[in-house]
């Protein structure tokens, strides 16, 4: 516990040193927000409905920042800190269809304003916890007065099953912080992953004979 608290402090300590760290990821998820919102507004306009369901940005907090770096045992310089870890700018989607998901990534791969650095699609492997999602590593421009920013942030896509799946089983695991959820209750969560899965399933066929007819 104090070891964790001393991590925290030198964590904050450096972050203090380095002056507007998280400005550059801010302007990233302020570029991010606002190019998806165009892109709901534009689709709503056209055809009268959005792939986006919502949208909602984070930064990611010290804490876990603070684990990544212990975890991946990364130096504690500004430039360590910026090349290792992807993630610092988060923003996640959520769709009502699987078939959204993939077609924002493909609109993504095709801007000119965004990079796309690694795919992760735990929607095609999912993660052994049951977790569904489709991330993306991006790096996005930010432009300023004198020269232009490439900023990396994490894309997070999913469905609204896929989300309330997520968001669930973190609230369910936070009890168990350290420690790891009784066995019989993982299984559960696998369960009702593949639950959820079937449910988004069906739900897109039922989509795609409507759109035939
Ligand atoms: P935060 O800061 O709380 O949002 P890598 O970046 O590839 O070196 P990392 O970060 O482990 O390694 O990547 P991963 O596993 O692709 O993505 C981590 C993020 O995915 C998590 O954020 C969650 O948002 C989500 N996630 C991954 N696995 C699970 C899971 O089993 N359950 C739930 N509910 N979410 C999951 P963090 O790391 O918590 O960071």
């Amino acid at each position: 516990m104090h070891q964790e608290t001393d991590s925290i402090n030198v964590v904050q300590a450096a972050l203090k040193n380095w002056k507007g760290f998280f400005i550059p990821y801010q302007m990233a998820l302020d570029e991010l927000e606002s190019d998806f919102k165009i892109i709901d507004l534009e689709w709503k306009t056209a055809h009268g409905y959005s792939p986006i369901e919502h949208l909602k940005t984070r930064m990611k907090t010290i804490f876990s920042l603070v684990d990544k770096i212990e975890n991946k045992n990364i130096p504690l310089t500004q430039e360590a800190i910026q090349q290792e870890i992807r993630d610092i700018a988060g923003v996640r989607i959520v769709t009502s269809f699987i078939d959204d998901v993939y077609m924002l990534k493909e609109h993504i791969e095709q801007r000119e304003d965004i990079r796309m650095i690694r795919v992760k699609d735990y929607i095609k492997d999912p993660k052994k916890s049951g977790y569904k999602s489709l991330h993306l590593i991006v790096e996005t421009q930010v432009i300023l007065s004198n020269e232009v920013l490439w900023v990396p942030a994490e894309i997070q896509l999913r469905t609204s099953a896929m989300d309330f799946w997520a968001s669930t089983e973190h609230k369910l695991n936070y009890k168990y912080q350290g420690a790891s959820i009784p066995e019989e209750a993982q299984k559960q969560l696998v369960e009702l992953s593949r639950a959820s899965f079937l449910l988004d399933k069906e739900m897109s066929k039922l989509r795609n004979q409507l759109l035939k007819d």
